[in-house]
């Protein structure tokens, strides 16, 4: 039975990752931080067979005790500190943690390999990177010009990994995904934000949705789909860097336009207001991803389309919130 030790495991990817390589017969490891993270529970209860070690990506030392433990064939860190406003006002604990937290998971596989083999890496690099680059598709090789603390520790993090493949032959593979969305999607992130409101609203529970920058395009494809790319990359025989993304670009407003229209409001201007509390110091506007070398060598290609992953996160919202979940 193959063993994966997944940090990050409490997030929106890490629990799609652990149902998927547990459905594969994977014996799954998860790091999980804090003394009294609530998320653990979550873990526990949707997916008891996993194991749960206490670490920090902050903690070289509880790494290497979880490598230990686990006694992995693949490690993939998705843990980070993800989203991009928060990281202009925590800049430092973004770099601590996205940035050389990376750092961190590397050197603990590659002191574990020197005792106990060969681990493959996978690191959640992210198309934030590309930021302002002006190349439309985004590929493997387009430029990085990141444009928030948080993109700037994903590139430190991407390169980190692409060294320790080259240095030391390691098994290291960067994914740089796109926006993928769920309805596990944190309500902090703008699709999810709108799904809850949108379902709210449905329901007379809210009567407003403040949103910041309306214009901004993202490829935006459903987090199931990519969590499958992820295991697909380790499965090679050799590390390497894949773009995953669907390959369209939508706004803000064509996502309101579409949840709105799902509950049956066709007009959903006099529900949106725009405040700059919700504007970036530096906004990425566009991004679209070209992700034919993941088609061609992998063979993954996404299944959900944009408008079937807007009515699915409406969906859940509608039912999780009737439910009172
Ligand atoms: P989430 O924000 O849902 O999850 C982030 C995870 O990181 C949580 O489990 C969180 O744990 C953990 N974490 C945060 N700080 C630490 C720390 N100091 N030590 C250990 N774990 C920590 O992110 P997603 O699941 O959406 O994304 C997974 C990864 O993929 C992230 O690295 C993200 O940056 C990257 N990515 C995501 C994309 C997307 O569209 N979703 C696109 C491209 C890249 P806790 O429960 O303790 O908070
Ligand atoms: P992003 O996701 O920054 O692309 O990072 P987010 O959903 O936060 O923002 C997408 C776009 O929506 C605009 N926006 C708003 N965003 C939020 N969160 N809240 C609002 O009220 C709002 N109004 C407009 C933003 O300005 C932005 O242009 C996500 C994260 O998952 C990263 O970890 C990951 O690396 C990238 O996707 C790819």
């Amino acid at each position: 039975m193959p063993t994966a030790l997944i940090t990050g495991i409490t997030g929106q990817d890490g629990l799609y990752l652990s149902e998927l390589l547990l459905a594969k017969g994977y014996d799954v490891h998860g790091v999980v931080r804090g003394q009294n993270n609530p998320k653990r529970e979550l873990v526990r209860r949707l997916l008891p067979d996993v194991r749960l070690h206490n670490g920090d990506l902050t903690d070289l030392s509880s790494l290497m005790r979880a490598l230990r433990d686990s006694r992995p064939d693949e490690v993939y860190n998705l843990g980070a500190v993800s989203f991009v406003a928060y990281s202009w006002e925590n800049a430092f604990v973004t770099s601590d943690v996205t940035a050389h937290g990376v750092l961190n998971v590397l050197e603990a596989v590659r002191l574990h390999e020197d005792d106990a083999g060969s681990v493959r890496f996978y690191q959640a690099s992210s198309s934030e990177m590309f930021g302002k680059v002006a190349e439309v598709p985004q590929h493997e090789r387009t430029l990085l010009w990141p444009r928030s603390p948080y993109g700037v520790s994903k590139v430190y993090g991407h390169y980190m990994t692409i060294n320790y493949r080259e240095s030391y032959g390691m098994h290291a593979s960067s994914g740089i995904l796109f926006n993928h969305e769920s309805p596990r999607r944190g309500p902090e992130f703008v699709t999810r934000k709108i799904s809850q409101a949108v379902a709210r609203i449905k329901l007379g529970l809210q009567d407003e949705l403040v949103l910041g920058n309306l214009d901004a395009q993202r490829d935006w494809g459903f987090a199931g789909d990519y969590v499958e790319a992820m295991w697909l990359m380790l499965q090679q025989p050799v590390g390497d860097d894949y773009v995953i993304a669907t390959g369209e670009t939508h706004s803000i407003r064509d996502f309101l336009d579409i949840a709105f229209a799902h509950v049956g409001i066709d007009d959903w201007t006099p529900y949106v207001r725009q405040d700059p509390r919700f504007m970036r110091p530096a906004e990425v506007d566009q991004l679209v991803g070209d992700a034919s070398k993941a088609r061609d060598v992998l063979g993954w290609k996404p299944r959900v389309s944009f408008g079937d992953l807007v009515a699915m996160m409406v969906d859940a919202d509608l039912e999780a919130t009737q439910q009172g979940w």
